[in-house]
């Protein structure tokens, strides 16, 4: 929703410098942080790599609707960038302030939860309806026929289509139409310097349950001043103001949940480097991740828990506890392995 604190939370947590507040600018603003990993420091003191590479997200921050039809957030501008995406972050306005016009008058965060949830069904359901008009016409009833079938009743009752059980036949079917309310979304109340100390304010944990979304809340205003201090006194200012923790750092664990993602670990002299892949991969898929050789020639994955690596200090003496494995192909890869894959090219 527009002057909700997309680029106030989108320059906290990346340190760009968008423009805040210029209402009516159409392109999205794009950045890329680096995933705070202790695991990619520590691992680097002991190595002393040449080059230290975190896992990456990659951030969107798209325009608001200036259109005349201000209850509906999206246009068609801001729906085009939101199908590429992996995943939402519904910024909510929570904050207090008298110059900043809301477009719907009132802040009301439980209002506008539930407006975006039913914007987004709404975009997917005349999507499907449409297709299902051509389908007809073509009288074509086959099983893509009938998963929109299903897909429309669900939306018809007040659902979005990642509650919908899809196996992974109907999943590849609808995977070309990218659904957004098929996307894990994220709701993330934007308060101000007001309610800090303060147990949910807005009310959105009740609502975020019930919708079965992801829900964490955080200082925009407040955070982007911090981001934009100096590294060395970004602590004691965050301790000054009552910030807690590091609220980056708790965005990005919110974030992997949501995604089912964990990082493996690779380690040596010249690179000691975070990976992204979702729980589950098995190690012939991490590989790929890395390079398509390294998948294609797999063999095997001298494989240690990056705990049983820093109580032994060194690959030899974890080798010597027996603490270093050799997995195959079907090895399922666990947060924090660090990994070395021996493969033939
Ligand atoms: N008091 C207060 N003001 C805030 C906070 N977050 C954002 N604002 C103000 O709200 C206005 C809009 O902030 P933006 O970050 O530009 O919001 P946006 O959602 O990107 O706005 P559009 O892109 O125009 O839709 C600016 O004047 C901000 O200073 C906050 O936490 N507290
Ligand atoms: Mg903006």
């Amino acid at each position: 929703m527009a002057r909700s604190g997309k680029t106030t939370v989108f320059n906290a947590l990346t340190g760009a410098h968008a423009a805040v507040g210029a209402y009516g600018s159409r392109d999205a603003n794009v950045a890329v942080i680096k995933v705070p990993d202790a695991r990619v420091d520590r691992l680097s003191e002991i190595h002393k790599p040449k080059k230290k590479t975190y896992a990456e997200i990659e951030f969107l921050d798209i325009a608001p609707n200036e259109a005349a039809d201000q209850d509906k957030a999206l246009d068609s501008a801001a729906l085009t960038v939101l199908k590429n995406t992996d995943a939402l972050v519904h910024v909510v306005r929570a904050f207090k302030n008298d110059t900043v016009t809301h477009p719907m008058d009132s802040v009301n965060s439980v209002r506008d939860v539930r407006a975006l949830e039913e914007e987004l069904q709404l975009v997917d359901l005349i999507i499907i309806e449409r297709r299902i008009e051509r389908l007809d016409k073509e009288r074509r009833h086959d099983k893509e026929y009938e998963i929109m079938q299903r897909c429309k009743e669900h939306l018809e009752n007040g659902a979005p289509l990642r509650s919908l059980a899809l196996d992974a036949h109907d999943t590849g079917i609808l995977r070309s139409y990218t659904f957004l309310s098929q996307k894990p979304l994220m709701v993330l109340g934007n308060y101000g310097d007001e309610c800090i100390g303060n147990a949910d304010p807005a009310g959105l944990d009740a609502v975020t349950q019930a919708l079965g979304l992801f829900h964490i809340d955080f200082c925009g205003a407040m955070e982007m001043e911090v981001t934009q201090l100096p590294e060395e006194d970004r602590a004691s200012f965050r301790e000054e103001l009552g910030l807690g923790g590091e609220s980056k750092t708790l965005f990005v664990q919110a974030a992997y949940d949501m995604l089912g993602l964990m990082s493996f670990l690779t380690a040596g002299e010249p690179e000691v480097r975070a990976w992204t892949i979702r729980k589950g991969t098995k190690a012939v898929d991490a590989a790929g991740v890395i390079h398509s050789d390294i998948q294609r020639g797999f063999i095997r994955a001298e494989t240690v828990a990056y705990d049983d690596f820093m109580e032994s200090g060194s690959m030899v003496k974890a080798k010597e506890k027996g603490k270093v494995r050799l997995e195959g192909k079907e090895y399922i890869v666990q947060d924090g392995d660090i990994l070395l894959f021996r493969f033939n090219v």
